[in-house]
């Protein structure tokens, strides 16, 4: 049984900055993921307090929000067999000085000092979060 999905991913900041959107790119397609959607965009403190709702009111919150709107990010819809949980396993671990070699962000990233965790790419974490993260970053995407 096939369970197609689909998933944001994000090329923050300090990877768009570094030219790594086409390496992440790359990767994805290397796996096997079809690409549905893709903008570069300076997301706006609104959309990225939408985006990381759940994280309002922690420590890192607002280093994180001054970090996400620095730049541009390369946003792409991706659609694949189980893409969610998939990407996630090419991303890495989310710390990426601990992040295993092999993945995006143990092979590209590093803790910079930066104050906030430059990870370079974010992915969906369950098909809910998907879901209201694609009507956040396009709304104007059907469903199908
Ligand atoms: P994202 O959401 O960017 O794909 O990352 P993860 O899913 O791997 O990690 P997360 O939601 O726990 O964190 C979101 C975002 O916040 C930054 N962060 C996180 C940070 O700056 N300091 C922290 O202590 C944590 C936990 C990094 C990713």
């Amino acid at each position: 049984m096939t369970t197609s999905e689909r998933s944001l991913v994000l090329v923050k900041p300090d990877g768009f900055k570094r030219g790594l959107t086409g390496e992440v790119l790359r990767r994805i397609e290397a796996k096997g993921y079809r690409l549905v959607a893709l903008e570069i965009r300076t997301p706006t403190r609104d959309l990225l307090a939408r985006h990381y709702a759940e994280h309002e009111g922690k420590p890192f919150y607002e280093t994180l929000l001054g970090f996400m709107s620095s730049g541009p990010v390369t946003a792409i819809v991706i659609e694949g067999d189980q893409c969610i949980a998939g990407f996630r396993s090419l991303a890495g671990a989310t710390d990426p000085t601990k992040a295993l070699p092999g993945t995006i962000r143990g092979d590209l990233g590093r803790d910079w000092g930066m104050g906030s965790t430059e990870n370079v790419v974010h992915g969906s974490d369950s098909p809910e979060s998907a879901a209201r993260e694609m009507a956040i970053w396009f709304p104007d995407l059907s469903a199908g």
